[in-house]
Parts: structure tokens; C-alpha cells; sequence
């Protein structure tokens, strides 16, 4: 497809040559990409809020204030809500399911979402994202959508993807036939074909991981991290670390350079003994991209998009990235089960 077309063309062309599609799938990313619209417009205002002496639970326009998750959070969710596409949903910001009033039809998609990946860092400028997956619903009989619908498997996905708002806001999905990066021309207020097909480098020498938490790792996981570390290694080219702390962004950068990202289990924290990521709003989505884009997710032991999931907000440790760099990880943390 040529360079540059918007993403509504691009989603029509390739629906358009989807046998039974209705469009109701298209029209729910549209709405997906009015909400990140709106977020990329927040966030890009975000450092300007102490400025304009904003400090106090209402702004100039007296309208109350609302940290930026809360915002997106709720911004996806009335973009969504109304437009009888899907059953129901589940965000990270919010316990349970969400479901669709009685008011709004419903529709047969299902959409989960991380509505602001990496909020920790909007202070300091760091680039930021929307993570999302979608499934057909499989509930019969019943009007609304349930938990059933939410808490299925990876790879029963038929849609995943993110936007990273940074030094420009790009989108990147995958419907299952290659995975397609677009990047927001705020002049136009489009997002424009800028990286098609996008296929991960086999080996990449880039690792990602929070080495503040060395001691509280797994033997494995500190025996990988020596390794790539080490110079007498082997290694063909030496190993580089770059973590940003905001997943979307250091998946992205591994995504196009080829590289590994981790956040395996740990010690750290005993309420949260399977890691620190979410299975259903951050893993499964970027597991989806990066195998449609010849990459591997992994929690060291099986296969990201086979979990079978038992709760919406369950963790699970995380190595995704270069299929390669996935491998050799494996097999260093499987050694020491
Ligand atoms: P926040 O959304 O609370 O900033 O968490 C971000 C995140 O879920 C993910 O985007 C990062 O990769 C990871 O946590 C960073 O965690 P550490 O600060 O423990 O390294």
C-alpha cells in the first residue's frame, strides 16, 4: 500500500478483503483512534498544567482536573460505549468488567485496554501509550457481555495493538495480517501509513530490563543478564541496555531495532509473585504484534498467548521480543527450574 495513506483507508482496503467483514470491526478502531486522538492532545499539554498555576482540583476553564489516566481511561470508554460494537469491556484502571448501559446497543467485539501505559513517567516528559486487544465475544444467549468474554487466550485475538504518544504519536496494530505502524500528522489530524509490514530482526543486541531488582530475581534470570553482560560471551556483537520504564516505548524500540525486553518474576513484592505486567491488557496484545511480526513472547516456561487466563488483572513474567534473544533467555531461565 502507498506510504502515507491514512489508517481508515488502510482498514477499509484490508476489510474490505475479509471475507464476511461488516464493518463493525473498522468502526470500532475508528473510535479507538478518535480516543487516542484526544489522549495525544492531553498529553501533550500535560507539562503545561503547573505553568498555568493549575494546581488545585479545577482549571482555568473551571473544570475540574483529572490525573491523565483517569482521563483516558474514561475517554476510551465513552468513545466506545455508544456505538454498538462491542459487549463489554475491561481496562486496567478499573477492577471489573465494564459494562455497556442499557441504553446503548451492544455489539460482538470485546476490547481490553491499558489506557495509559507507563503514567508514572508524564512528569518527566517520558513517552507514554494506549495498549489494546479485541476478541470476537463468545457468549450466546446473553444480551450483555460477561467475564466469560473477557478471559480468553491470546491467541484467540483478533486485533491488538498500541499508540505511543512521544515524540510523535504513532499507532501500531495488527488484525492477523501483518502488522502496520502509522504515525499522527497533527496538522491533518491523521494517522499516516509511515512503517508497513513491520517484521522484527531475527537477533538484536539490545536488552531491556529493570536491573534494580538483580537481587530479587530468579537464579535464571541473573545468570541471562551476566551473560549478556559478559564480553567474553561469544557474542557476535556486544549487548547494549536501554530501559525506559514505559512499556509500549521500549517494546516499540525493540519492535523496529530487534532486542529483548523482560520483567520476569521476582521477590520484590509478595502480593505479586507472576511479575509485575498484566496478561490481559499489556502481555497478550504485544504478544500478538510481535509474533505476526516474526518475533516471541514468552514467561520463560510457555508461550505468552497460550495462557489460559483465571482473573482480568493477572500478572505474568514477560520475555518479548526478537525470537532468537526470546530463545537463548528460555533456555538460561528453564535450566535453573
Ligand atoms: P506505570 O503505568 O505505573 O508507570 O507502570 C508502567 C509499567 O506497567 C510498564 O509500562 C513498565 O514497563 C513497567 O511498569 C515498569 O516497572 P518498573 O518501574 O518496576 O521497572
Amino acid at each position: 500500500m502507498v506510504k502515507g495513506i491514512t489508517v481508515t483507508e488502510h482498514l477499509l482496503v484490508t476489510q474490505t478483503e475479509t471475507p464476511g467483514a461488516t464493518g463493525v470491526f473498522t468502526r470500532l478502531l475508528n473510535q479507538l483512534i478518535v480516543a487516542a486522538k484526544i489522549i495525544s492532545r492531553e498529553v501533550n499539554k500535560a507539562g503545561l498544567v503547573d505553568i498555568l498555576g493549575l494546581t488545585g482540583r479545577e482549571n482555568v476553564q473551571g473544570e475540574e482536573v483529572r490525573k491523565l489516566d483517569d482521563f483516558s481511561n474514561e475517554t476510551i470508554i465513552r468513545c466506545l460505549q455508544p456505538c454498538g460494537v462491542v459487549c463489554a469491556m475491561s481496562s486496567e484502571e478499573v477492577a471489573d468488567i465494564i459494562e455497556i448501559p442499557r441504553q446503548y446497543p451492544v455489539g460482538s467485539y470485546v476490547l481490553i485496554f491499558d489506557p495509559l501505559d507507563g503514567s508514572s513517567n508524564i512528569d518527566v516528559n517520558v513517552s507514554v501509550g494506549t495498549i489494546f486487544s479485541i476478541f470476537h465475544r463468545v457468549t450466546e444467549g446473553e444480551e450483555r457481555g460477561t467475564t466469560e468474554d473477557i478471559l480468553q487466550p491470546g491467541y484467540k485475538q483478533v486485533a491488538a495493538g498500541y499508540f505511543v504518544y512521544g515524540s510523535s504519536t504513532i499507532m501500531v496494530y495488527c488484525a492477523g495480517s501483518g502488522v502496520h505502524g502509522f504515525t499522527l500528522d497533527p496538522s491533518v489530524g491523521e494517522f499516516l501509513l509511515s512503517h508497513e509490514n513491520i517484521q522484527i530482526p531475527e537477533r538484536g543486541n539490545t536488552f531491556s530490563i529493570n536491573e534494580g531488582n538483580y537481587n530479587y530475581w530468579h537464579e535464571g534470570v541473573r545468570q541471562y543478564v551476566d551473560y549478556l553482560k559478559d564480553n567474553s560471551a561469544g557474542h557476535k556483537k556486544g549487548y547494549t541496555s536501554r530501559y525506559i520504564g514505559s512499556l509500549v516505548a521500549d517494546f516499540h524500540r525493540n519492535l523496529l531495532h530487534g532486542g529483548i525486553f523482560l520483567y520476569p518474576a521476582d521477590t520484590k513484592d509478595p502480593r505479586r509473585p507472576r511479575g509485575k505486567l498484566r496478561l490481559m491488557c499489556e502481555a497478550n496484545p504485544l504478544a500478538f504484534v510481535v509474533e505476526h511480526a516474526g518475533g516471541a513472547a514468552s514467561t520463560g516456561f510457555e508461550r505468552i498467548l497460550e495462557i489460559e487466563p483465571d482473573d482480568l488483572h493477572q500478572r505474568v513474567p514477560l520475555i518479548i521480543g526478537s525470537k532468537e534473544e526470546v530463545r537463548i533467555a528460555e533456555e538460561f531461565i528453564q535450566h535453573q527450574k
